[in-house]
This record gives C-alpha cells, structure tokens and sequence, in this order.
C-alpha cells in the first residue's frame, strides 16, 4: 500500500474504532478528582465502634490499608454480631466459617475462604497479600497458613450461636430473613489522610448455609474492589446475586465513567433486580466513596444503613431503598 493510502486506511479505522461500543471512547465522561478530601471512613451496616475505630485512626495519620483491617477486626471480635468472626452462626453442620478480604491502594488483595477457627480472617487475608505470591488461600491451606503465621486456633461457636443452630435444626428452613439473618457482613472503605483509598470485608456468610457455600465478601471484585485513581465499592446481602453482577467492580467501572457514587451504586442494584426476578425475596446493598470523598448507597429493600465517620463526627445514615 502507497504511504498515503495507507495514512488514510489508518485514519479511518482509527475513527471507525472510536465509534464502535466497547472500545476506548475518549469522548466519554470520565472521573474527575477535585483536591483532596479530608480522610473518611465508610462502612456498611451501622457498626459504629468499627467506622470510630477506623476513622479516628485516619485522623491520626494512619494509612487506609491499617484504618481499613484495624475497623472491621473490631466487628470479627464482636459476639454480638453473628455474621462475622467469632460468634458467627454456623452452616447447616455447625461449622462457622469464614470469608474475608482486604485490598490495598497498589491494587493488591488477599483473600481467605472457607477459614475455620481463626477470629481475624482479615488479617490473614492481609498476610495472604503480603507473604505469599497469591492472593486467594481456602479451607485446611488458609488454616495452615495462618498458623504457620502465628494466628491461634480458636473454637467460634458461642452457646448462643450453637443453640440459634440447634433450633433452627428443628425445621431446617433455608429461607434468607430479610435484614435479619442477612444484617451483619461488615464491608469498609477508608480513605486517608494521602488521598489513598483501601477496603475490607469479612463475614461468617449466610446463617445455615450448605458446608462448603462461600459468598461474595471474599471475592474481589463481587464484595469489594476499588482503583485508587477512582474510589472503591463493598457489599453486603444476598451474595449469589452479588457474585453474579460482579456488584463492586462494576461500580468502580461506572465511576471511573464518570457516574457518581450514588449513580453507580443504583445502577448496580438495578443491575441485579434485572438479573433476578424473584428480587423481593431478599437484600442486597452497596455503598461507594470516590477518590473526592462522595458517597453513593443504594440497596434493594429498605432497612439497610451505613456508618460514616468524617471530621470527628461517626454517623448513621439510611440508605435509600428501590422498594
Ligand atoms: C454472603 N454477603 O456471604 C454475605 C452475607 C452478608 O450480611 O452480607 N451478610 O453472602
């Protein structure tokens, strides 16, 4: 081909390029990062001793990747909360088991699933980030790990949480209570006092889940994700659906399209109840925060909230609902 016919070919197969849907549109929004926001923490839930623990660790200087494990272990150690960490209801065979991940501000995570007898599943998710080439360890290899790095065994099963399981053995009804049963996976975004953002989310899972079932908090990208040039998203509900719209990668997606936090995060519920027509049967929520410190919060039904803690203030703040 002559020089300039092939100039000309390029041209216009650059423009076609341009055009066609999927590919790199460089005349679409896209974020837009405006100063630095004072440092805040946001979690899902209303876990305020984990957003006041978390939050006034940013304010003293500390990076969001500690502020981020250091908030959502106080949750792990919780009895009260019984979908996370220790005190967590167990499957359907009285195993408690735990998922959990945390991810960095370097686009690292580890991840943990299917632990067993380790109360702060987070912090070996973080060792599975920082001393292993991997970023996913399950079952018997995570519990070897974590002891090889020094965790202890411990049993997890609370009286309260085995007699809750023995009851429900009684009928035996896999049935997901809305804002009941599903109300306590603590998911957590942090950004500091740098401008950088990292996240965590731990859980026990669903109460009386199948032995082996593993959900959308340990799963990057379902439960949590986030870039630090755009913001991140967690999760928490009904993790089937989560894990099936891949929830919090696609609405670090949409901000990086410009979109805002609350944007995204209705999108990304409409996404799901499109996806699922039995949608009423059960919950599943989003929050986000952007690299300018906005928040997004959206979840199917109405019940759910968030816990913010910014400029020395720690906040309950409902989330608006679909239904
Ligand atoms: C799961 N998403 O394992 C979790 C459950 C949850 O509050 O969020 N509970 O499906």
């Amino acid at each position: 081909m002559k020089r300039r016919n092939f100039i000309k070919a390029a041209g216009i197969a650059g423009a076609g390029a341009g055009l066609l849907p999927g590919s790199l549109n460089l005349n679409a929004a896209t974020f837009k990062k405006q100063g630095k926001p004072s440092p805040i923490c946001i979690a899902t839930w209303n876990f305020h001793e984990a957003s006041k623990t978390a939050g006034e660790l940013l304010y003293k200087g500390t990076s969001a990747l500690d502020a981020a494990e250091q908030g959502v272990r106080i949750e792990e150690s919780n009895l009260k909360n019984t979908t996370v960490g220790n005190g967590g209801a167990p499957d359907r065979d009285g195993n408690v088991t735990l998922d959990a991940c945390i991810m960095a501000p370097s686009g690292d995570c580890g991840s943990v699933v299917y632990l067993k007898e380790i109360e702060h599943p987070v912090s070996v998710a973080r060792k599975v980030m920082e001393e292993t080439p991997h970023v996913m360890l399950a079952g018997e290899g995570a519990l070897q790990f974590a002891i090889q790095q020094g965790f202890q065994r411990k049993n997890l099963l609370t009286k309260e949480s085995e007699k809750a399981w023995k009851e429900w053995l009684k009928n035996k009804e896999y049935k997901p209570i809305i804002n009941i049963e599903n109300h306590d996976t603590i998911g957590m975004l942090c950004l500091d006092n740098k401008g950088d953002i990292a996240g965590a989310c731990t859980t026990s899972g669903l109460a009386y889940k199948m032995n082996g079932r593993v959900g959308d908090s340990p799963i990057i990208g379902a439960g949590l994700y986030l870039d630090n040039e755009v913001g991140g998203a967690v999760a928490t509900g009904m993790g089937e659906v989560i894990l099936k719209s891949v929830g919090s990668f696609l609405i670090v997606e949409l901000m990086r399209q410009g979109k805002s936090p609350q944007e995204a995060c209705e999108i990304a519920v409409q996404r799901i109840i499109k996806q699922n027509p039995n949608y009423k049967d059960f919950q599943a929520a989003f929050i986000a925060l952007n690299k300018n410190g906005e928040i997004g919060s959206y979840c199917i039904h109405e019940g759910f909230s968030y816990a913010k803690y910014q400029d020395n203030k720690n906040t309950n703040n409902p989330s608006q609902s679909y239904l």
